[in-house]
C-alpha cells in the first residue's frame, strides 16, 4: 500500500507524462487510500499541470504535449469529479469564456479553459460562435471576475471590439477584468479595443488570470 505522499507523486507524474492509463489508475488508488477527491486533483494532478506548463515554458514541451496533458487531466477527472463534494475547492475565482460571433474554432479555447480548471478557476465555457448578447447576458447572470474570449480569423477578431463596446453600454466594463487571445490576437490589439490583457498562448493566458484573482 502506497503513502499518501507517494499516491500524489503518482497523480503527479501520470499528468506529467502525459499517461492516460496510469491516471487513471492513480486517481483510482487515491480513492481507495482515503485521500479526498479535492486534494488527488490540487495537490496531485494540478502540481503535474505546473510542471507541464514549465516544460512548455522551457521549450522541452509544444502544443501538441500541453493538449495531450489536457486530455489526461481530464481523463483522472472522470474518476475524481463525482467525489468532489461541493465547496471542497476554494475557487481561484469565476470565468465566462467563449469563441466570438463567426468563429467555430475551438481547439485552443479549450486548452484555455481545461488549464484554467486545473488552476481552480470555475470555468463558464459558452462555446463557438458566440454573440456579444450571449457574452453580456452570461456575464450578467454570473458575475464572474473575468472575460475570457478566442478568435482565430482575422475577420472575426473584430467581434470582441463589439463586445467590449455592448459591456461599456452595459455599465459593466468596470465589473468585469477582459482577456483575449487567439492567433491573430495581440497587445496592441487588446489596447486598442479597451481589453486588459491579451495573451499569446494559454500559459501565459492563466498566469495573467491568476494574478489578477490572487487577493481574492
Ligand atoms: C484547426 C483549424 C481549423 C478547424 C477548426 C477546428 C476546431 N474545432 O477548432 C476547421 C477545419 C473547422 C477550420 C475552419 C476554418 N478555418 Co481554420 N485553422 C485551423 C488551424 C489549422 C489550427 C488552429 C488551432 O486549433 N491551433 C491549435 C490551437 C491550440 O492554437 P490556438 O487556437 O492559436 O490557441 C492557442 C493560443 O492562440 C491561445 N489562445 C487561443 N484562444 C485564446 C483565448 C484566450 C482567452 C487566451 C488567454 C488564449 C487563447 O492559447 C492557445 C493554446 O496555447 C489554423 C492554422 C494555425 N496554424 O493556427 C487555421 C486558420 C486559423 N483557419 C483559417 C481559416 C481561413 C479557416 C476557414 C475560414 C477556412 C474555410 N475557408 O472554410 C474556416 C472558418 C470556420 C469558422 N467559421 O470558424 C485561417 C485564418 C486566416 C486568417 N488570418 O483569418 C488559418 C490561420 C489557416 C491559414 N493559414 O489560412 N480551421
Amino acid at each position: 500500500m502506497s503513502t499518501e505522499k507517494e499516491v500524489l507523486a503518482k497523480l503527479r507524474d501520470a499528468i506529467v507524462n502525459l499517461d492516460i492509463d496510469g491516471v487513471k489508475k492513480a486517481a483510482e488508488e487515491a480513492l481507495a487510500a482515503g485521500i479526498p477527491a479535492y486534494k488527488a486533483v490540487v495537490d496531485g494532478m494540478a502540481k503535474g499541470m505546473e510542471v507541464v506548463g514549465q516544460k512548455y515554458e522551457d521549450g522541452e514541451y509544444f502544443l501538441a504535449e500541453l493538449i495531450m496533458a489536457g486530455e489526461t487531466m481530464k481523463e483522472g477527472m472522470t474518476v475524481l469529479e463525482p467525489h468532489l463534494k461541493a465547496g471542497d475547492i476554494k475557487t481561484a475565482g469565476k470565468v465566462v469564456m467563449g469563441t466570438v460571433r463567426g468563429d467555430l474554432h475551438d481547439i485552443g479555447k479549450n486548452v484555455v479553459a481545461t488549464l484554467l480548471k486545473a488552476a481552480n478557476f470555475e470555468v463558464i465555457d459558452l462555446g463557438v460562435d458566440i454573440s456579444a448578447e450571449q457574452f453580456i447576458e452570461t456575464v450578467k447572470k454570473e458575475n464572474p471576475d473575468i472575460l475570457a474570449m478566442s478568435a482565430l480569423l482575422t475577420t472575426t477578431m473584430i467581434e470582441m471590439e463589439n463586445v467590449m463596446k455592448a459591456l461599456e453600454k452595459e455599465g459593466l466594463r468596470d465589473k468585469v477584468k477582459v482577456i483575449i487571445g487567439g492567433a491573430p490576437i495581440t497587445p496592441e490589439y487588446a489596447k486598442k479595443i479597451g481589453a486588459d490583457a491579451a495573451a499569446r498562448d494559454a500559459v501565459e493566458g492563466i498566469r495573467i488570470c491568476t494574478e489578477w484573482t490572487k487577493d481574492k
